[in-house]
């Protein structure tokens, strides 16, 4: 094992626990990625040193919570590379931010016989409220289909983005079948027609590079435990200019400039966005979660990505009647492969694999109309990170094969 690997292990005492007394290997990170102690600590260092709300209390510890908490904003404004800090919204998560966008810019921007174009791959959080908007607004909702490497079809994205379109909402990275899509040629197609661009970045953020600005978003969604930060905490970048014009998604706290019994005016950025008490504690392990991952650096984290995802391809490939989805190659992809062995039951597998240590995902992983493209109603799923091995991919081959031959001929 990679020497820096085995030291990014011992950041995270999960890896050398038992499940159904095997040494866990897991595989599910797509879902949620582990924490490393690092992270734990800045949560529990606030909790026992430091715990206050923000923006309210003059006190000492008020002011340092507050201060803690900005910083954790301003870390994630250089983090993504966003202009300003105020651009950087802290959510609940990616989904919030999602229905951030949708009920706040799309309710006041979208009129009937508007289009809003999203892809065929895209996660419900990513799907269901422009579906709602569009049902609301009277606007079509249009979907870019996958290409025969089961890609984002650059060709129909050309051809679904039109003058008629208002806004184009795309995953970064489909959680099914991990490509990543060009963002930057999309945003581009977007602003050509006068559109904006809403990106779900749920898969991408700490396995790549994302820089808003470069990517010229409008708007960019993720997650912090997707990134081995805790949970309950998310970000949504927007572009300045537009998130002035928008009216407050959520009413309450300190979101707001002043109020009477009958009127009320909204506080500026972020604050606008953020009402009622935030996720302190979120916001700084979301710090502490940048700070680990800009102390391995995001090229290792990509280059890793992608020889686990070709070490893993490799190693499916060499079993008979396993059908794999998405990009059939290591590059362009995170590492994150969906696949289903024909004849056994995506669960049925899943399970067997959990009693050998084994966790991975199996489902419609919320994404079922790409389901109902691929002709399945579930897939199989590993999606790795910076701390799994090629070690723990042959041992999953092997439990995987064993299983293989046990659902077929009875034989273990
Ligand atoms: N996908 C998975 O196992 P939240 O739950 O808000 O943190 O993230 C939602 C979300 C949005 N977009 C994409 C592309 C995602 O993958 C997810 C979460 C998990 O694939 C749970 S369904």
């Amino acid at each position: 094992m990679d020497k820096d690997i085995a030291k990014i292990r011992t950041e995270f005492p999960i890896l050398k626990t038992k499940v159904n007394d095997e040494v866990l290997i897991y595989f599910d990170n797509a879902a949620s990625s582990q924490m490393p102690l690092s992270v734990s600590r800045k949560i529990f260092d606030f909790d026992q040193n430091y715990r206050a709300n923000v923006h309210r209390g003059l006190h000492t510890l008020g002011m340092q919570a507050t201060n803690r908490y900005e910083k954790a904003r301003h870390h994630v404004r250089n983090f993504i590379n966003a202009q300003k800090d105020c651009e950087v919204i802290f959510t609940s998560g990616c989904t919030d931010s999602l229905n951030l966008v949708a009920n706040s810019y799309g309710e006041v921007n979208i009129h009937a016989g508007d289009e809003i174009v999203v892809s065929i791959m895209e996660h419900h959080s990513n799907l269901l409220c422009w579906q709602q908007l569009a049902q609301r607004k009277h606007a079509k909702l249009r979907f870019i289909e996958l290409d025969q490497d089961q890609k984002l079809d650059l060709a129909d994205a050309k051809k679904k983005i039109s003058p008629k379109t208002k806004i184009v909402a795309i995953t970064h990275v489909s959680n099914v079948l991990g490509g990543i899509n060009p963002l930057k040629e999309l945003a581009k197609l977007a602003h050509q027609n006068n559109a904006i661009i809403v990106a779900d970045g749920a898969q991408a953020v700490g396995h790549f590079e994302v820089d808003v600005q470069d990517l010229d978003v409008d708007f960019y969604a993720f997650s912090g435990h997707k990134m081995f930060g805790p949970n309950g905490i998310g970000v949504l970048y927007g572009k300045r200019s537009l998130l002035e014009k928008m009216p407050p998604y959520r009413l309450g706290g300190e979101m707001i400039e002043n109020v009477t019994r009958t009127q009320a005016s909204w506080a500026d950025l972020p604050q606008k966005f953020e009402a009622g008490t935030p996720n302190i504690s979120g916001a700084i392990g979301l710090d502490a979660a940048i700070d680990f991952i800009e102390d391995i650096g995001l090229k290792k984290m990509h280059t890793h990505d992608i020889e686990m995802r070709r070490y893993l391809l490799d190693q499916l490939k060499k079993i008979a009647d396993l059908k794999i989805y998405g990009p059939k190659n290591d590059t362009g992809a995170i590492s994150l492969v969906s696949f289903n062995l024909s004849g056994i039951h995506p669960h049925d597998v899943a399970s067997a694999l959990d009693l050998e240590g084994i966790e991975v995902r199996a489902g419609h992983h919320c994404a079922q109309p790409l389901m109902q493209e691929l002709g399945v109603e579930s897939t199989l799923r590993a999606s790795l990170a910076i701390y799994n091995t090629t070690q723990e991919i042959d041992k999953f081959i092997q439990a995987l094969t064993q299983i293989k031959e046990f659902f077929e001929n009875g034989i273990r």
